[in-house]
Order: structure tokens, then C-alpha cells, then sequence
């Protein structure tokens, strides 16, 4: 695997940052999360600009214009040979001292791209669906870092997915401070009543998903469903009909569990089974051309 670091790839051997990097010391920086489906990235325009919105709130300049990040990170697929690839895109202050102020950062921010096969997760998680629990983490109310930031800060949702894991469920719903669910650890929840589907709004303090985007318009659009964005207690949750988490890394998942409360009839629903179908027909058949052969289809 060849990892691109600032205009060259390396072996991943050699795939390295220096341990003055802020990135590390104090996770300074934002980062996308991105797909690509036979031959083709998912929403790249949207990831980029998640990433330059990011970038910006954190008072961080992309060291080389976006199109040129663009261009490495469809570089990046090409010398790794993937059609189907997990992206991971890391912009880091660089190298400082051992201070937090910003501007000891002298160098420029760090491009770090890495193309990775996708690790698909066990086909049971497909099948079976995810349990889910409410972690005792709340969520960042939006007046702290906005939970809209992709930043390198993720030890809340680490703290609040291991809180999950103990509890031998999949993933962790963070709620508001008022007590509203927000979102996942990784992932963004709607869930179905009445063949409507509901999800959080953005002011909720969420991150705004990218596949969550995506779904809200495949359901509306292809599939004619009304989608509302509103806020709701797990209590809301817990007597849906269907509920179902969304992200790059997990597309469309059924969450059949939430708390001990079975959703439904516990099993992944008929409307989560067709959303998460049209999904991946609309991600495998859209998205930037990464070959020519593919833009040529
Ligand atoms: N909320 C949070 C807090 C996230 O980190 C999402 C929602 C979903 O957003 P997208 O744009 O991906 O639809 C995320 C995304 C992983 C993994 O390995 C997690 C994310 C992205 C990529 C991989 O679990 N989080």
C-alpha cells in the first residue's frame, strides 16, 4: 500500500509524521471519511467541502488548493489499483512546539491520504442489524467545537462506542444535552413510523452526514418517502417501527435493538432493507470517474 504525505507516497512502512505534528499532540486538525464504489467516489464534492468548512472553523489552511487534494486523492486509488476503497483524508496543523498556540506551527498544515481496501464488516452485521445503547457521554453542545467540525478530537466517541462495546451492543447514541438524540459515535440514525422516515437536524449538533445526505435525497427522490428532520427522544426510538444508522463506514445498517427495546420485531425492517438496496445501486452507479475506462462507461 503507498500512502500519500504532502506531494510524495510512501510504503506504508514508511508512512510517518513527527511526534511535533499537532495532529498528534493535540489533535489538531479535521479529517474525511470516503468510499468509493466501483471505480467511482462517493459525493467526493461534498467530502471536500465538509473538509475546506472544517478547515476553516479551526483557522487551518489547506496547504495546497482543493483541486489539487482532489487530484492526489484520486492519485491516491489509482497506485493502491482500487475500485472499491475505504479513503481516509488527515489535514494536520504540522509540526510546532510543545505549546498550544497555532502559530509555533511554522510549517504548513500536513496532506495525509490513505486508500485502503475496504473492511467490510462481517455480513452478519448486514443481516442481523446492530444493537444499540444511549451512552452516559452527551454529546458537545454546538457552542463548544460544533459536532458539524470533522476534527481529529474523536475520544468522546471513542469513550462512548467502548461504552457500547462493553455493554456487548455495536454502537453508542450520544443524546443533546436537552436529552434529544443526536447521532452515533460514527454514524447518523433515522428511524420509520408510519412508512415516514425521521432524523435529527443539523441543529440538532450533529455531524451532517454525507450518506446521511445522500439517503434523505435517494428516499425523497427515487422512493417518493417523506423524510422529516426533527428532534426526538429514544423514547420515540424505542416504538418506531424501524430504525437504521448511516456513514461512510457503515452505509445502511438496521439498528434492531436500542437500550434492551427491541425495535419492530427486532429484525431489520422492510423499509431499511429497500433504502439500504438503493443506496448502494446510487452508490456503485454515481461519483467521480477515478479511470478513464469508468468515465468512458
Ligand atoms: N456522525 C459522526 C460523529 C461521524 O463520525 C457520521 C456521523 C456519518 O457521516 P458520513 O459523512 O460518513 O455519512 C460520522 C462519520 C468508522 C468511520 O470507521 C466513521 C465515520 C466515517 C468513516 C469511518 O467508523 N464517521
Amino acid at each position: 500500500m503507498k500512502v500519500y504525505i504532502d506531494g510524495q507516497f510512501y510504503e506504508k512502512e514508511d508512512a510517518k509524521v513527527s511526534v511535533f505534528d499537532h495532529g498528534l499532540l493535540y489533535g489538531d486538525g479535521v479529517f474525511e471519511g470516503i468510499r468509493a464504489y466501483n471505480g467511482r467516489v462517493f459525493r467526493l464534492s461534498e467530502h471536500l467541502k465538509r473538509l475546506e468548512e472544517s478547515a476553516k472553523a479551526i483557522f487551518l489552511s489547506l496547504p495546497i488548493p482543493i483541486k489539487k487534494i482532489e487530484e492526489s486523492l484520486l492519485e491516491s486509488v489509482r497506485v493502491n489499483g482500487l475500485k472499491d476503497a475505504y479513503i481516509r483524508l488527515v489535514i494536520t496543523r504540522g509540526i510546532g512546539d510543545l505549546g498550544l498556540d497555532m502559530r509555533k506551527c511554522k510549517k504548513n498544515a500536513s496532506v495525509i491520504i490513505i486508500a485502503d481496501k475496504i473492511e467490510l464488516y462481517p455480513p452478519s452485521f448486514y443481516e442481523k442489524g446492530l444493537d444499540l445503547i444511549t451512552s452516559s457521554i452527551r454529546q458537545r453542545t454546538p457552542d463548544q467545537l460544533s459536532p458539524a467540525i470533522k476534527s481529529l478530537n474523536y475520544l468522546p466517541n471513542i469513550m462512548a462506542r467502548a461504552e457500547a462495546v462493553r455493554a456487548g451492543a455495536q454502537e453508542a447514541i450520544l443524546l443533546s444535552q436537552q436529552g434529544y438524540v443526536s447521532e452515533c459515535t460514527g454514524d447518523n440514525i433515522f428511524y420509520v413510523q408510519d412508512g415516514n422516515l425521521y432524523t435529527p437536524p443539523t441543529y440538532a449538533g450533529i455531524l451532517d452526514g454525507i450518506t446521511r445526505g445522500a439517503v434523505i435525497d435517494i428516499a425523497r427522490e427515487k422512493m417518493g418517502l417523506k423524510v422529516e428532520e426533527k428532534l426526538f427522544t429514544v423514547h420515540e426510538l424505542y416504538r418506531a417501527a424501524e430504525a437504521f444508522v448511516t456513514g461512510t463506514g457503515a452505509e445502511v445498517v438496521a439498528a434492531v435493538k436500542i437500550d434492551g427495546h427491541p425495535i419492530g420485531s427486532g429484525v431489520p425492517g422492510p423499509l431499511t432493507k429497500k433504502i439500504a438496496q438503493a443506496f448502494q445501486d446510487y452508490a456503485r452507479s454515481h461519483g467521480t470517474p477515478i479511470y478513464e475506462e469508468v468515465k468512458a462507461r
